[in-house]
């Protein structure tokens, strides 16, 4: 086969499993062969079969730097209008999220700044945000709704997220989260509103093709495990698969739930039991942490680590970068919260942002540096994978390839 191009003197994080020799899959002086947008060839730099190598167009020394997969950032709420940067100072002064989220600012401040832009203002207040996502190596972001909540503006919030992938060099995966909040004009008709969501937006969110997941928030300040269940079941009906908001402030077996539903992901996680942890395990569901939140909400229950690794469930980690419980614009940062707050390896960090983050979305095709991958990569001038979860604030990122096709850092940063 003919390559159209090929990476070498670089050091490899394949991530892949039972590859290379430690827990990143390393291969030390590797070479990456690249053809039709896929990994055609990837190993140890002497084995490299003469010919075709020869042959490859575009040979791109690396100079000793490494490469990793394109990162994957697999829950944000990337898509919003205002800020929330008022409450920031309120909580700072002593109220609780859930204080706020009762007395209708939390999630519903920015329900009432999303509805009143348009798709333009929304797509252009999400770019800068974005930007510096892809500027560490992003190459696959995860975007959902839920600061609409009425059919016309989670279906706008959605176009927004589609455009966002077809303008920018990145692919989204977008989830409809129309079971965020309650919006204000159904106070006290809750049923009501899940109806809406069941019966009105997911046939019409379905028809359009805006939607790769659903998601829902089953907490006490949102929806409850029955509700959230009426939302998936309405989400089995248009074929859509499911995540959900799980366990993140209380424990309503959200994650078991999520289990039950053979849910891709449950997120959040840390009022989860060691039966919830169980329970994914069994079914396959991704555990993905999210360590921005955990942090800007001052928690202090951590997620039950120990049960999800005793369980083998594979661990995520992303942003979950959203206007009220964590603003965050790195995912290298996640990392570092991963491993600090978390105690998780800097191994099982990078792995949560590449081959289990691609999981949590049911995207086969990416997430480790495989033959027959995508050509998804991120190049790096570090001396080892554990300094990307070590600097807080650096930004080591050299080079984005996606599809085989060098990304303009310009472009992406
Ligand atoms: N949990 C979260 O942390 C985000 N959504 C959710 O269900 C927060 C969203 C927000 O505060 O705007
Ligand atoms: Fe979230």
């Amino acid at each position: 086969m003919r390559w159209d191009s090929l990476w070498v003197n670089v050091s490899a994080a394949t991530m892949a499993p039972g590859a290379g020799a430690d827990a990143y899959g390393g291969i030390p002086d590797a070479a990456i062969a690249v053809a039709n947008g896929k990994i055609a060839w990837i190993g140890p730099r002497a084995e490299l079969p003469a010919e075709e190598a020869r042959s490859t167009r575009h040979v791109h020394d690396c100079g000793g730097t490494w490469i990793t997969p394109g990162l994957i950032d697999c829950h944000t709420h990337l898509v919003f209008g205002g800020d929330r940067a008022g409450e920031f100072e309120l909580r700072l002064g002593g109220a609780s999220y859930e204080e706020i989220a009762r007395a209708g600012g939390g999630i519903r401040s920015t329900v009432a700044a999303t509805r009143a832009v348009g798709e333009d203002g929304l797509f252009a207040a999400a770019v800068p945000r974005l930007r510096r996502l892809l500027g560490e190596g992003v190459t696959t972001v995860e975007i959902k709704s839920g600061y609409g909540l009425d059919t016309a503006n989670e279906m706008k919030m959605l176009r927004v997220a589609r455009r966002l992938g077809r303008e920018m060099p990145v692919d989204v995966a977008t989830t409809f989260l129309g079971a965020h909040a309650l919006p204000p004009e159904y106070e006290g008709r809750q049923g009501a509103y899940v109806d809406l969501v069941c019966d009105e937006m997911m046939p019409r969110i379905a028809a359009d093709k805006l939607a790769d997941a659903t998601d829902a928030f089953c907490e006490k300040i949102a929806f409850t495990p029955a509700e959230t269940e009426r939302v998936f079941a309405a989400s089995a009906r248009a074929g859509i698969p499911v995540k959900l908001h799980a366990d993140q402030l209380s424990d309503l077996g959200g994650a078991a739930l999520a289990a039950r539903h053979k849910a891709l992901s449950a997120e959040h996680l840390e009022y989860t039991s060691e039966a919830g942890a169980a329970a994914m395990g069994r079914a396959g569901t991704v555990a993905v942490l999210l360590p921005g939140a955990f942090f800007v909400l001052r928690e202090t229950k951590l997620p039950p680590i120990a049960a999800l690794r005793q369980h083998g469930v594979p661990i995520a980690i992303a942003s979950d970068c959203n206007p009220g419980s964590s603003p965050a614009l790195s995912l290298l940062l996640m990392l570092n919260m991963a491993c600090t707050l978390f105690r998780l390896t800097p191994a099982e960090a990078l792995a949560g942002v590449t081959r289990n983050a691609a999981r949590a979305l049911g995207m086969g095709d990416r997430g480790t540096l495989e033959v027959g991958k995508r050509a998804d990569l991120a190049l790096w001038r570090i001396g080892r994978p554990a300094e990307l979860a070590y600097w807080l604030g650096g930004n080591p990122c050299i080079g984005v390839v996606r599809r085989g096709e060098e990304v303009a850092m310009a472009e992406a940063a």
